[in-house]
């Protein structure tokens, strides 16, 4: 089995690209370790604090998240790195080459209960102009121009799920060895599915048109989409993209009344677009409802998004209500 360094290198990319990549894993295989050790580490539960989401912190979100800003501020070929739990856009070097965005630990509410989180990252192009990583508008990209997109999802065996344009690439971390190898490669999603993922308990407040969606879903065969529709919710996007990778599926997380200032609750920076070119790169697609998120214009490094994603015929049939 080829380790991940090696499929980087056939793979053509830029070496300071490949660095970037490793530096996020080195920090990754610690958050695995020390998820792994849960109580016995003493780093569970809830800080005093709330990110800028609004959200209280864990201890996890809080250590994950430094783990991948330390090394990657280090390293020369970021210029800069955004993430969910800091406020503002932090400065590497100058001169880098590259943006990362990430989320360090999604689903943060499934740690103390022991289910699955994972960690979400998304590299793009640095301007070469004289700005520098904490002005937030160097970052303000369209989905379309990340470079590299990944997750890693903590589950039973931990993955490693990544595209650098040329399909998507599926890693198991070996931990005799501390390495990611390589286990599946070139991922298609099935086209069609009967399975979707949203969190039911804010039917009342989606727009008239997801709710005409769901709603003729639990018809099922009588219904007007004609089949019988299973349903999952994880409250982990990554575990709910990584099922949709393998079996299909279309996710769902739309806009809702709760908080009308709010286009949605996922980040489109670091959620929205690095799961959006996976997905796309898996022959899936992914929409606001109205059109797909990778061409959404970001006006700020925690612009929220309406998401839906997954099996491209599914997700075509919710942007058809969507008209
Ligand atoms: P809810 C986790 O907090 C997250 O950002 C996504 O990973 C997940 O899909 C969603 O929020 C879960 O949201 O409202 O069901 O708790």
């Amino acid at each position: 089995m080829k380790r991940l360094d090696q499929v980087l290198a056939n793979d053509g990319i830029p070496a300071e690209l490949e660095l970037i990549i490793n530096h996020i894993m080195v920090a990754c295989k610690d958050i695995s370790y020390k998820l792994g050790q849960g109580e016995l580490a003493g780093i569970l539960g809830a800080t005093e604090d709330e990110n800028i989401q609004g959200e209280t912190q864990k201890m996890l979100d809080v250590i994950s998240n430094d783990l991948l800003k330390d090394i990657l501020i280090a390293n020369p070929a970021v210029k800069g790195v955004g993430s969910e739990e800091e406020d503002y856009t932090i400065a590497g070097n100058k001169d880098g080459k590259y943006l990362v965005t990430f989320d360090p630990l999604d689903g943060s509410s499934n740690i103390d209960v022991n289910l699955s989180v994972g960690t979400i990252f998304s590299i793009l192009e640095a301007p070469q102009d004289d700005r520098t990583g904490d002005q937030q508008e160097v970052f303000l990209q369209e989905g379309r121009k990340q470079v590299a997109a990944g997750y890693v999802l903590y589950g039973p065996s931990d993955l490693l799920v990544m595209t650098t344009g040329n399909g998507v690439n599926i890693f198991t971390l070996d931990k005799n060895v501390g390495e990611f190898v390589l286990t599946k490669s070139g991922i298609q999603i099935p086209e069609d599915t009967a399975e979707f993922a949203i969190n039911m308990s804010n039917q009342r407040f989606w727009e008239p048109e997801m709710k005409q969606y769901i709603d003729d879903c639990l018809k099922g065969e009588e219904g007007p989409l004609g089949k019988r529709y299973n349903m999952r919710w994880v409250a982990s996007m990554v575990a709910e993209v990584h099922r949709i990778l393998i079996r299909g599926g279309i996710f769902m997380y739309p806009y809702d009344s709760r908080d009308p200032s709010k286009a949605g609750k996922l980040r489109l920076m670091y959620e929205g677009n690095p799961m959006s070119m996976i997905v796309e790169q898996a022959g899936g697609a992914s929409s606001t409802g109205r059109m797909d998120i990778m061409d959404v214009k970001p006006e700020g490094i925690h612009d929220r998004v309406p998401v839906v994603l997954g099996s491209k015929n599914e997700v075509a049939k919710v942007v058809a209500y969507h008209k």
